[in-house]
């Protein structure tokens, strides 16, 4: 066994900073680390935050911490930025400690970078999660820091997803329509405290809590405190139902894995089959004489890569 390993199962935090790092920078030893790993995995539950920049995801998060950690659960917090180049936790520094997280010592917070190729940050999350598995914790808060694509990938990864809006991100309506509504569990109207929330309150249940899904949608302030521990509640109550078909929901996941790499092998393997291919280059000089189309040259050339 390797000796990071080693430290992981004993729940070392300098093993589980360092072999974070080693799948986010996707290092040669990530490989033999999940090998490891694997088979003791499957007990972490994952919960991803989204919404538009400002809406309080990070100061939420902070004030969730604890109140998960009085229901039982042993703590860890991932935000995710692949437009940042700090790693290490700048990014999580700043609120989450802010909301007197500081000497809360049981709690493990890491910003990823997780750059490079599509599907990286599912791919580095997935392990991420593994090795924070490993290590004892049975819940990670993961918090989106960019938007679109990113939502998608990290929906791919987290058993619920709550999504938060603000009374002060600009349009509201078209925030709240805007691709959100299909991907929350949980819909959270933040700054409960400040003017504007009881409408925007009201319009997301009429656009979103009366679909068939029938999503909770709740009011909070991370500024107060107000409706935090019900947001706690909502999780863990949700969390338990989605339990009970647990085995169901991994298998889609690793289902959801496993296309993924094997897409992207075929992907490397293709690009390099491509570039040795003297019948690419002659393709390219026949499309740029225009005397085949570009359907005829991807068809005939795949037909050639695949024989
Ligand atoms: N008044 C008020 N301000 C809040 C609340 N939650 C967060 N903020 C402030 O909104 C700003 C953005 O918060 P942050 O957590 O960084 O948002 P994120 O970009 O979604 O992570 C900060 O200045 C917070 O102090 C709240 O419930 N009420
Ligand atoms: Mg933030």
């Amino acid at each position: 066994m390797l000796p990071i390993v080693k430290g992981l199962l004993a729940g070392e935090r300098r093993a589980l900073a360092r072999a974070i790092s080693i799948v986010d920078n996707d290092e040669p030893e990530s490989r033999e680390i999940i090998k490891q790993i694997f088979s003791k995995t499957g007990n972490i539950r994952t919960v991803g935050f989204t919404g538009p920049g400002g809406a309080g995801k990070s100061s939420l998060v902070g004030k969730l911490i604890p109140e998960c950690q009085a229901l039982g659960f042993k703590v860890a917090v991932l935000a995710v930025d692949p437009t940042s180049p700090i790693t290490g936790g700048a990014i999580l520094g700043d609120r989450v400690r802010m909301q007197g997280n500081l000497g809360n010592q049981k709690v493990f917070m890491r910003s990823m970078a997780s750059r490079g190729a599509m599907g990286g940050v599912s791919k580095s999350l997935r392990n991420a999660i593994r090795i924070l598995d490993v290590a004892g914790y049975n819940i990670v808060l993961i918090e989106s820091v960019g938007a679109g694509q990113l939502e998608v990938e990290i929906s791919k990864v987290a058993d619920l997803t709550v999504v938060v809006f603000t009374p002060h991100t600009g349009d509201n309506v078209q925030a709240v329509k805007a691709g959100l509504t299909e991907i929350g569990d949980i819909y959270v109207v933040n700054k409960a405290d400040l003017e504007g929330a009881t409408s925007l309150y009201q319009t997301v249940v009429d656009l979103i809590g009366d679909t068939n899904r029938k999503p909770a949608v709740l009011k909070t302030s991370a500024k107060t405190g107000m409706g935090v521990d019900e947001l706690a509640k909502n999780i863990d109550k949700l969390l338990k139902e989605k339990t009970i078909n647990y085995k169901e929901r991994e298998r889609k996941m690793l289902e959801d894995e496993l296309t993924d790499m094997i897409l992207n092998i075929l992907e490397k393997k293709v690009s390099s089959m491509l570039t040795q291919d003297r019948k690419y280059s002659e393709f390219i000089d026949r499309l740029a004489r225009k005397e085949i189309d570009p359907y005829v040259a991807a068809e005939e050339l795949a037909g050639t890569l695949f024989r």
